[in-house]
């Protein structure tokens, strides 16, 4: 049996195979913490009900020592998640020493060393279970409404995000670039199946040190062929929503472990309010914060954008000069282009960035040369909008950002498994 399903065999007994989360002694009762990956089970072995050779062996087991258990499932209020095991046999597979996580407090800088440990914490499971939810339902979302799942390369010829986070590689002689992003390579297919997504990893040597960069991300890319910019946050909205609602719906043990308050998650309801860049800047001037026109936000900016609303904000209309060269200039608002950047509320910021892309074959290839990219380099890219070239768009949700705002953490090297970090690769 797996915890999970201890609700479901009450008063039976079962084999539990797992690892001692925590031991707790008081003369003729050991209280055994076992978790099996799916839960958590508080297991009792007693004195008068064991043979002396099981109790003796039970006292003998520390923190992550392995075990497989028997015993009979009983349903108790006061035991943590409510049930228990009344233990009859004990194996022990290995008797753990020394290990190095204890319950005492860490250091983050400690606790990142051992990652490969520190993912048995019941906090870090709760996390990356939440991270399971949203990947799902991300998918399932898509999935539901008729897209197609392409992959996209993770080895590129060519940059879309701009050349000064690429990590470069050799590729038979000749550089080649880990992936920033799948979307150049989501509108071809969007122009072959209509609806498109791609889920993969994506890297940015991003020179900063910040909660919310990681060199290696998760983002889904959907594009979307003859779709309008209303049309794509529209989209956006429904997402949220549906990822939000299933993460309240199947995690509610995960986030009562992280002590998240849930109350702000259940008003994400459309319709998301929109502020235009200009607006943004507005907001901004009222808190202290001056930019110019054509400035980015950085981390602070967006946290006090964030912080105005209860839901997430859609931030629209950016100065062409602040954004990527793919991005449509919107023809009602000379000057900007058709891009909106979604910030998560509670001071998140940033989670997703999307935009409508320039259809046009003489625009895009003025704005590849005003960027200083070349034309060689994105002849493929060129050939989509010289046949049958369509308005279309798309976005980008980063999953780490969108687990750090769900689950409510202080930074996103929690959100991934093993995160690799300004300058850190280990584990
Ligand atoms: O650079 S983005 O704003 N947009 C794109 O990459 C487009 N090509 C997406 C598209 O339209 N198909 O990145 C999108 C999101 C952004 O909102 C963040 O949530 C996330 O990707 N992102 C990151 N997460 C973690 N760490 C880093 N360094 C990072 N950079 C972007």
């Amino acid at each position: 049996m797996y915890i999970e399903e201890a609700k479901n065999n009450v008063g039976k007994e079962v084999t539990i195979k797992g690892w001692i989360y925590n031991t707790r002694s008081s003369g003729k009762i050991i209280f055994l913490l076992i978790r099996d990956g799916t839960g958590i089970i508080q297991s009792v072995v007693s004195k008068n009900d064991v043979p002396e050779e099981i109790f003796q062996k039970a006292k003998k087991l520390t923190q992550e020592s392995s075990v497989i258990v028997k015993g009979i499932i009983r349903e108790d209020k006061r035991a943590p998640g409510g049930y228990e095991l009344l233990l009859k046999d004990l194996e022990i597979i290995q008797i753990t020493k020394d290990y190095p996580i204890t319950p005492k407090e860490h250091g983050v800088g400690f606790l990142m060393e051992h990652r490969h440990l520190w993912l048995r914490s019941k906090r870090q499971w709760a996390i990356l279970r939440i991270r399971h939810r949203i990947e799902k339902s991300l998918r399932d979302f898509f999935d539901n409404r008729g897209f197609t799942l392409v992959d996209a390369p993770i080895l590129t010829p060519n940059a879309c995000e701009g050349s000064t986070t690429l990590f470069e590689t050799d590729y038979f002689g000749k550089p080649a670039f880990l992936s920033q992003s799948g979307q150049l390579y989501m509108e071809a297919a969007a122009m072959a199946f209509g609806k498109v997504y791609c889920f993969g990893p994506t890297f940015r040597a991003e020179k900063s040190k910040t909660r919310r960069h990681l060199m290696e991300f998760w983002m889904l890319e959907p594009e979307i062929a003859y779709i309008t910019f209303e049309e794509n946050m529209k989209i956006q909205e429904e997402m949220i929503t549906y990822v939000v609602q299933e993460v309240l719906k199947n995690c509610q043990n995960e986030l009562s472990i992280i002590g998240r308050d849930t109350t702000v998650l259940e008003k994400v309801k459309p319709p998301f309010p929109k502020i235009s860049y200009k607006e943004a800047l507005e907001i901004l001037e009222k808190h202290g914060k001056h930019l110019e026109w054509g400035d980015d936000f950085g981390g602070d900016e967006e946290t006090i954008l964030a912080a105005q609303f209860d839901k997430p904000v859609f931030v629209h209309n950016f100065p062409t000069g602040a954004k990527a060269f793919y991005m449509k200039p919107d023809p009602d608002n000379p000057g900007t282009v058709l891009a909106a950047d979604l910030l998560a509320p509670e001071g998140y910021g940033e989670i997703i960035g999307g935009s409508q892309r320039i259809d046009d074959y003489d625009l895009l290839l003025k704005r590849l040369k005003e960027n200083g990219l070349s034309e060689e380099d994105y002849k493929w890219y060129l050939d989509l909008r010289k046949y049958g070239s369509v308005p279309h768009g798309g976005f980008g949700i980063g999953l780490e950002r969108t687990v750090a705002w769900i689950a409510k953490l202080p930074h996103v090297r929690e959100t991934i498994p093993f995160p690799r970090l300004l300058e850190k690769i280990y584990p």
